[in-house]
C-alpha cells in the first residue's frame, strides 16, 4: 500500500516513472567498460594460452580444451529419443532419416512420411501403423483449441517484435494450463511424472500450429487465420492455416519440414536448454520457452532466416548472371573475408552433409528443379565447401539443413524469412516434447555440472602434469 502511495505520489508530481534513457552515459559506466575490456583481453589471451598449451590435459577424464569449448561431442548426456551420427547424421530411434521417411505412414497420396508419425517413433521406440499415427492425430485435433488469453496475449505485442519472440510469449501464456505443475503441486508421485509430461506434450503439440500461424497472419498478412481443419494431418492443417498456398505440393513440403526438423539428439542448444529446465522440474512449457529462445539464435535455429537471407543478397548481386560455381566462390570468399559465418554450412557434430538437406535437396529436384532459388542453393552446395576448407579452420565445410529448408518454404509463397525459424520450432518440438517425457519416465536429476574459474582450470592442468611426472597417473589418465 505504502508503495502504491510512493508512486501515485510520483506520478501526480508529473515525474516519469521510469528514468528516461540518456544519450550520455554517467561516468561509471565508461569506468565499468573500461574494467571489463582490460580484463577480457587479458582473459582471453590466457584462455587461448590454456587452450595452446594445456588444452589436451586431463581434468576428472575431460580435457581442458573440452571444458572450455562447450563440451563439443563429450558424451556427458542421456537422450534416448534420437542419436546423432558425425558421419552417417540423425537417427530416429535406430532408424536414419532415409529410413524414417521411407517406412512410415504417409498421407493419402503423399511420398513423404508424417511428422506424427516420427513422433510416435521417438517415444515409443516402435515404427507406428497407419491406425497409430490416424489415432494420434486424431488426439491432436481434439486438443487444438488455443485459449483465449494466449490469442490475445499476442494481440498485445508489436508487429515488429520477432516471431520467435512471440513463440515463447505464447508458450508462457500457455503454461498455466500445465497438467505437470498442476499435479506437481497436488503432490503428484515420481512414476507419475512422465504421464502428465506426456498430457503437456500432447496440450503443446497440438496448439502450437495454431500459435504459429496467428504469428504469421498478425505479423505478415491481414490477421485473419484460416479454419482450423480436421480432416486434415496435424502438418498439411498447419500449411493450411499459414494461408499462403493451397498446393498439395506445399503440404508435401511442410511435411518434410516437420518431420526432418523433429529430433536431434540432446546436445544441441535448444534441446539441451529444455533438459536442463525441465531438469529442475519446470514443466514442458517453461522448459520449451527456455528452449525456443535458444533455437532463435543465429548459430542454431535462426540460421535458415540468415541463410535465405544471404541467398536473396547474393541473387540481387548476381542480377541476370547465372549462378556459377566461380561467382559463388567470389562470394563466399567476400563473406569470409567481412568476417562473418556462411549461414548454413558447418555443424558443431556433424562432419559430413547434413541427411537433412540430403533430403530437401531430392524433394526439391522432384518439385522445383528449375526454381532460381533452388540453382543458386545447388550453386552453393558446389561452391561452397572448397572455399570453407580452403580457409583451413572449419570443421565441417559441408551444408546443413539450413542451407536449403529456406529454399523450399520461399518457392511455395512463405516468403518473409523472419518467420522460418518459427516453423523449425514447430517441428522441434516434436522432439523436445518425447525427450522430456523420458528424461522423467527414466527419472533423471537434476542437470548442474561444476564450473571453474580459468585459473582454477591451469591449477588443475599442472597439477595432472605433476601427478603424470611423478608416476602417479598414467599418460592415459
Ligand atoms: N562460415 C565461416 N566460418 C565458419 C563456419 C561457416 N559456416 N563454420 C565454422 N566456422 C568457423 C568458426 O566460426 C570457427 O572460427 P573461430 O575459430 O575463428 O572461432 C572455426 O570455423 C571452427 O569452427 P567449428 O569447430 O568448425 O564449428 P563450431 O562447432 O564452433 O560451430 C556452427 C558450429 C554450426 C556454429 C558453425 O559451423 C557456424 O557458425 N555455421 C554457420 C551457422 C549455421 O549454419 N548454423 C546452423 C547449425 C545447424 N542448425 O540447424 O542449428
Ligand atoms: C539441430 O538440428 O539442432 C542443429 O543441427 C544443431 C545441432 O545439432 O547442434
Amino acid at each position: 500500500m505504502e508503495r502504491v502511495k510512493r508512486i501515485a505520489a510520483h506520478v501526480d508530481a508529473g515525474l516519469p516513472l521510469v528514468a528516461e534513457p540518456t544519450s550520455a552515459p554517467l561516468p561509471v559506466m565508461e569506468n565499468m567498460k573500461t574494467k571489463i575490456a582490460a580484463l577480457a583481453g587479458e582473459k582471453s589471451a590466457f584462455k587461448n594460452f590454456l587452450l595452446k598449451y594445456h588444452g589436451e590435459r586431463k581434468i576428472q577424464g575431460l580435457t581442458v580444451e573440452m571444458a572450455i569449448n562447450g563440451a563439443r561431442a563429450v558424451k556427458s548426456m542421456v537422450t534416448e529419443t534420437s542419436d546423432l551420427d558425425a558421419n552417417l547424421g540423425i537417427a530416429y530411434r535406430h532408424l536414419s532419416l532415409y529410413d524414417v521417411n521411407k517406412d512410415l505412414p504417409k498421407a493419402p497420396g503423399g511420398n513423404v512420411a508424417l511428422p506424427e508419425g516420427a513422433f510416435w517413433l521417438l517415444v515409443t521406440g516402435e515404427e507406428p501403423s497407419e491406425e497409430e499415427v490416424h489415432g494420434l492425430t486424431e488426439e491432436l485435433h481434439k486438443r487444438h483449441e488455443v485459449p483465449k488469453n494466449v490469442l490475445d496475449t499476442l494481440d498485445t505485442l508489436p508487429l515488429d517484435t520477432h516471431p520467435m519472440t512471440q513463440l515463447s510469449v505464447a508458450m508462457l501464456a500457455l503454461q498455466k494450463d500445465s497438467k505437470f505443475n498442476q499435479q506437481y503441486q497436488e503432490g503428484m508421485k515420481k512414476d507419475q511424472y512422465w504421464v502428465y509430461a506426456l498430457e503437456d506434450a500432447l496440450d503443446i503439440i497440438a496448439k502450437i500450429p495454431t500459435i504459429a500461424a496467428k504469428i504469421y497472419r498478425r505479423t505478415f498478412q491481414d490477421g485473419v487465420v484460416p479454419a482450423y481443419d480436421t480432416n486434415l494431418d496435424w502438418a498439411a492443417n498447419f500449411a493450411q492455416m499459414l494461408g499462403v498456398n493451397q498446393d498439395a505440393g506445399f503440404k508435401e513440403a511442410v511435411r518434410l519440414y516437420l518431420m526432418l526438423h523433429a529430433d536431434h539428439e540432446g546436445g544441441n542448444v535448444s534441446a539441451h536448454a529444455t533438459h536442463l529446465v525441465g531438469s529442475a522440474l519446470s514443466d514442458p512449457y517453461y522448459a520449451w520457452a527456455a528452449g525456443l529462445c535458444g533455437l532463435a539464435g543465429p548459430l542454431h535455429g535462426l540460421a535458415n532466416q540468415e541463410c535465405l537471407s544471404w541467398l536473396l543478397d547474393v541473387q540481387k548481386q548476381l542480377g541476370d548472371q547465372r549462378p556459377t560455381k566461380e561467382l559463388l566462390t567470389e562470394f563466399a570468399e567476400k563473406t569470409l573475408k567481412e568476417g562473418k559465418v556462411i549461414p548454413g554450412f558447418g555443424h558443431a557434430v556433424l562432419r559430413n552433409t547434413d541427411p537433412r538437406y540430403m533430403l530437401e535437396r531430392e524433394f526439391a529436384l522432384t518439385h522445383c528443379t528449375h526454381d532460381p532459388l533452388f540453382q543458386l542453393v545447388d550453386a552453393c552446395y558446389h561452391a561452397i565447401p572448397p572455399v570453407l576448407l580452403k580457409q583451413g579452420k572449419v570443421k565441417n565445410p559441408y551444408p546443413n539443413v539450413d542451407a536449403h529448408s529456406g529454399q523450399l518454404m520461399y518457392f511455395y509463397n512463405l516468403k518473409e524469412q523472419n518467420f522460418y525459424t518459427v516453423m523449425f520450432a514447430v517441428s522441434r518440438t516434436l522432439g523436445v516434447m518425447a525427450q522430456y517425457i523420458w528424461s522423467r519416465a527414466i527419472g533423471l536429476p537434476i542437470e548442474r555440472p561444476k564450473s571453474v574459474p580459468l585459473e582454477e582450470l591451469m591449477n588443475l592442468a599442472k597439477k595432472h602434469r605433476w601427478q603424470r611426472e611423478k608416476g602417479k597417473v598414467s599418460d592415459q589418465q
